[in-house]
């Protein structure tokens, strides 16, 4: 018998490091053409270059990937849960490609095929797995936990279809399928051996021993599959690559065989339909909440398979959960996760054998919480009908959970209307489990996202809670990161500062500061004025493509992008611009600076007023850009499709950045953030991270108007309308009264009736009462943009002090004060 040859045992050989030089490259991305898409470099098509490409960049990401991994779990480092239901990533291929800092060499081999970078970057689909500013931010704590050193996990749902895309039609929003997935997604690996059964329904049955406290077992009548895809972020200069883990519903049993042989087709896959249901899609409501029985089905599918993933992590490295609150901290984003805490609760007590009171402590010493919204409309409530049959165990916890806490506060001395404002059921709404209120009391740290938005949260929606716990609210401030939102999008300004102030910058945003000096250099101001210009350019000729407008580089770029909600006040900036036009058109020998206002966003498809107010703004559009008597003093320009793709267009384009919600109603903002960092002037009001700017931009470098938050709750309170502001205020009035009378909309003259209806019997967003303030400050800015050497010191000014807006100051403060995770390890 010949002996067996000896086998190397697995992991004993490191791949060779990658070389990273053009020829290398080269041959790498040709070698994927061949054997993995089994094309030649002549017959390949644009979309084979992209995954060529995509595939050799990856290749290198799992070189630090697996080392990333290990560090981490050799070492017992305290690991980082974020749980998101959105993650709005877009594009990642520059992302990666720059954080390796590969740009240069890639684009050097690609040549040699007459392939350009830029074009192969354009194909790739936009991630979009999530809404707007919320998902945005959990894009950009991803990508600044790799680049700080924190070992952070991302837990979401892969959904089908992403936020769906925006077409106009006539004006109005026409919502179409997204379809991210259809050229495949090589970023993603399915991970099958990390599945997971999820249960619904059922029922629970309880058995009692003698002098022993009753078990529950909970029986749930569907399961569901969970399985796992899993991106790898790539942190700055590839230090780190952290795991973004992604559930898939599927059915237990693919098919009903039975079903199915027996002749009944369509029944045979009623199952795997439903279950897949869960994932197909991402609910388009931003800041209101969706209240349908799939959106409670999602929440919970992705929150258990992500707490049955985290526990079986910690018990293959730990012996017990005792210490699960050491190495584990778990981030709520928002309260869409919230059903966590009752889920985490049920595991430890009813599946690991905990006492309730042990079981609690763990687990309020592993969550945080971060609110992101003060919005009635968006406070998440369940009705108990609903959550009782889906959830019936959690909902017994649930009560259990209130019990405890009310027994707590009567014991503070609460008196009955408090006990019913911390209550995690409202009585007077058809009975209903208050997320909010248990993702407050199952976390040690609350956190708002700004510094005003944290004060108001202790006044409002928290106060009583904030009385019973006083020590749990903290504030994080947003922030964005700098790789994305300078260096990726804004090529031009990156090449200027690292000229100017050298590159330490790339590293630590904040020595930004080094620039400030420059904006008194004539010559650097018309280098950062001469940036801006070609990026106006950029965005011009996007504009003359899509839309066939041409607009001139050299007006004032005034740009509002964001969700259309009535709050975020589009239909004050649109009113505004009405009275421009009739202003330019009474007053034509007057000295105007010529502007163009740039708007996009998307509206909820069920939110009527938003919609209304896209249509407005594509209607007055049409009419202010077809009269030659404006000449090219006043354009309007409305781009379908707000993303991320686009956004990375615009930030950098933009002189003036709209951030004009009335004032205690935006929590933060974040694409405030990322106009201000490229240069733009802001008009807004003292609002969410606005106020924070303010501080740091210093008061002439931001144009701050209108009520307060606290005016803005007076008014309110006094029962404020619009009427006899509007009486009192002709450009006011008689804008509204062209609206009115049809001007921008002849064929259906009663389309924006309850619009202005509503601003004269209530105003309710203080639309009138900030009209005269918000015009005074635009005129001005007028004025400022015609003596360019003091607009272009104050843009430079916004660059070098927003350094402190970036995501990796958010990140760092989380690990310190809320996770207790990297700190002293935190790069
Ligand atoms: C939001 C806030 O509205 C926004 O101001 C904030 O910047 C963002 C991230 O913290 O969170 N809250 C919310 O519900 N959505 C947001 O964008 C959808
Ligand atoms: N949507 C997209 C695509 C974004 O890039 C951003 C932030 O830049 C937002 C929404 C959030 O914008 P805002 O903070 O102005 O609401």
């Amino acid at each position: 018998m010949s002996a067996t040859p000896k086998i190397e045992p697995i992991g004993a050989k490191v791949p060779e490091p990658r070389q990273n030089d053009p020829d290398t490259l080269a041959r790498q991305i040709v070698e994927k053409l061949t054997y993995s898409i089994c094309k030649h470099p002549e017959q390949a098509r644009k979309y084979d270059w992209l995954r060529a490409v995509t595939l050799v960049v990856r290749d290198r990401i799992i070189d630090h990937w697996f080392p990333s991994t290990d560090r981490v779990r050799d070492s017992g480092d305290k690991r980082v849960y974020y749980l998101s239901m959105e993650f709005l990533i877009g594009r990642m291929l520059r992302d990666a490609i720059n954080n390796l800092q590969l740009t240069g060499p890639i684009r050097e081999a690609l040549k040699r095929y007459n392939v350009e970078l830029d074009m192969v970057e354009l194909l790739e689909p936009d991630a979009a797995l999530g809404n707007g500013g919320l998902g945005r931010l959990a894009a950009c704590f991803m990508e600044s936990m790799a680049s700080t050193g924190v070992p952070g996990v991302g837990y979401g749902i892969r959904y089908v279809h992403g936020f769906f895309r925006q077409e106009i039609a006539e004006g109005a929003q026409v919502e179409l399928p997204e379809t991210w997935l259809v050229h495949g997604n090589p970023w993603e690996f399915e991970r099958r051996d990390s599945s997971y059964e999820i249960g619904f329904g059922g029922k629970v049955l309880t058995q009692q021993e003698p002098g022993k406290p009753p078990r529950h077992v909970w029986r749930p009548a569907e399961r569901v599959l969970a399985v796992a895809f899993d991106t790898p972020i790539v942190g700055w200069r590839g230090s780190q690559v952290n795991t973004l883990r992604l559930w898939s519903a599927q059915a237990v049993d693919p098919i009903l065989l039975d079903a199915f042989n027996s002749g009944d087709h369509i029944g045979a896959l009623v199952e795997s339909n439903k279950a897949e249901a869960i994932t197909r899609v991402l609910y388009p409501a931003d800041s209101h909440q969706a209240g349908q029985e799939l959106r409670l089905r999602q929440e919970y599918f992705f929150s258990a398979a992500s707490l049955q993933d985290i526990i079986r992590r910690h018990l293959g490295e730990n012996d017990s959960l005792d210490n699960l609150a050491d190495k584990v901290a778990i981030q709520l984003n928002d309260t869409h996760p919230a059903v966590s805490v009752a889920e985490l609760m049920r595991l430890l007590v009813d599946v690991h054998g905990y006492e309730w009171a042990k079981a609690w402590e763990i687990t309020r010493a592993t969550f945080g919480y971060t609110n992101h919204t003060l919005l009635p409309e968006a406070l998440e409530h369940w009705p108990i009908n609903l959550f009782e049959r889906l959830l019936p165990r959690q909902m017994q916890i649930i009560y259990q959970i209130n019990a405890d806490v009310i027994r707590e506060a009567s014991q503070t001395g609460f008196d009955g209307a408090q006990i019913s404002a911390i209550s995690l059921i409202d009585e007077g709404n058809g009975r209903r489990v208050r997320m909010g209120q248990l993702a407050f009391v199952g976390s040690h740290a609350v956190n708002g996202v700004s510094a005003l938005h944290t004060e108001l949260m202790k006044e409002t929606v928290f106060r009583n809670l904030h009385e019973l716990y006083p020590e749990r609210i903290q504030n994080k401030t947003n922030g964005v990161t700098p790789r994305r939102w300078l260096m990726e999008c804004n090529p031009g300004l990156t090449g200027l500062l690292t000229e100017a102030i050298g590159p330490g910058f790339l590293d630590d945003i904040e020595k930004l500061r080094d620039a400030d000096g420059l904006a008194d250099d004539a010559a650097f101001r018309e280098k950062f004025a001469a940036v801006k210009r070609a990026n106006k350019g950029r965005l011009a000729d996007l504009i003359s493509d899509r839309l066939a407008i041409t607009i001139d580089p050299g007006a004032i770029f005034d740009i509002q992008v964001k969700r259309i909600h009535e709050y975020k006040r589009q239909f004050l900036n649109i009113i505004e611009a009405i009275a421009l036009y009739n202003q330019i058109r009474a007053h034509p020998e007057k000295d105007w600076t010529p502007r163009v206002k740039i708007f996009a966003g998307k509206a909820a498809p069920s939110y009527v007023q938003a919609k209304e107010i896209i249509h407005l703004a594509n209607d007055v559009a049409r009419v202010v850009n077809s009269d030659p008597s404006v000449r090219d003093l006043l354009k309007i320009v409305f781009i379908p499709n707000y993303n991320v793709s686009l956004a990375e267009i615009i930030m950098p384009a933009a002189d003036l950045s709209e951030q004009i919600s009335t004032a205690g109603l935006e929590a933060s903002g974040t694409g405030n953030m990322k106009f201000a960092l490229n240069g733009a002037l802001t008009i807004g009001t003292l609002d969410g991270a606005n106020v924070e700017m303010l501080e740091h931009l210093g008061e002439d470098n931001i144009f701050i108007f209108g009520l307060t938050a606290d005016e803005v709750a007076q008014r309110r309170r006094e029962a404020h309308s619009g009427r006899s502001i509007i009486d009192e205020t002709p450009l006011l009035r008689e804008a509204l009264d062209a609206i009115s009378a049809g001007v921008f909309a002849p064929e259906s003259p009663a389309r924006y009736h309850s619009l202005v209806s509503n601003l004269y019997n209530n105003d309710w967003w203080m639309i009138c009462a900030d009209f005269e303030a918000y015009w005074n400050t635009q005129r001005e800015l007028d004025g400022l943009f015609l003596t360019q050497d003091a607009w272009q010191s104050k843009a430079v000014h916004n660059t070098a002090r927003m350094g402190w807006f970036s995501s990796d100051r958010s990140i760092r403060e989380y690990a310190k004060d809320i996770w207790q995770a990297g700190p002293g390890k935190v790069r």
